[in-house]
């Protein structure tokens, strides 16, 4: 089973879309494995975006993303983290798909609701990031026999 590290920003709080969010994740089958609303410190938005540190827009990421309440998750699945790209949709809403979380619900880049890693090891560094391993919970889901084949 394959994580992900997935995000509620601060204006999907605000909008208060965190109950959207999370259904459209578990509808899909898709398993929270870990689940926390917090504000994020500087110094952890800045190692969770540190990839964008030279981009012009980097100081505003970090502005808005540590401004409020956000939710934090780890989300368990086959194939976890290209299916939560899919479900976001693309970073800028305006090219983000109909039916998508950005595409139904965002207009602007720098308030696109969501986050989720880009790439299986991006996943690993930014769950560590945000959680112990202990915060992480294993746990069958009734319905899985049902949601895979093998
Ligand atoms: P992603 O969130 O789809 O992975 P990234 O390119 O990794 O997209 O960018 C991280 C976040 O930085 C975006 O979700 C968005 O909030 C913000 N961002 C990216 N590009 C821009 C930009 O050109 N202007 C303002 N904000 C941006
Ligand atoms: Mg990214």
């Amino acid at each position: 089973m394959e994580r992900t590290y997935v995000m509620v920003k601060p204006d999907g709080v605000q909008r208060g879309l965190v109950g959207e969010v999370l259904r459209r994740i578990e509808r899909r089958g898709l398993k929270i494995a870990a689940l926390r609303m917090n504000t994020i410190a500087r110094e952890v938005a800045e190692k969770h975006y540190s990839e964008h540190t030279e981009k012009p827009f980097f100081k505003s990421l970090i502005d808005f993303i540590t401004s409020g309440p956000s939710v934090s998750m780890v989300i368990e699945g086959q194939n976890s983290v290209s299916v939560m790209r899919e479900i976001n949709g693309a970073t800028n809403p305006i090219k983000a798909a109909t039916g998508t979380i950005r595409g139904d619900f965002a207009l602007d880049t720098g308030r696109n609701i969501v986050h989720a890693s880009d790439s299986p090891e991006s996943a690993k560094r930014e769950i560590a990031i945000h959680f112990k391993e202990s915060e992480v919970v294993g746990y069958s889901r009734i319905d899985e026999t049902w949601l895979y084949e093998n």
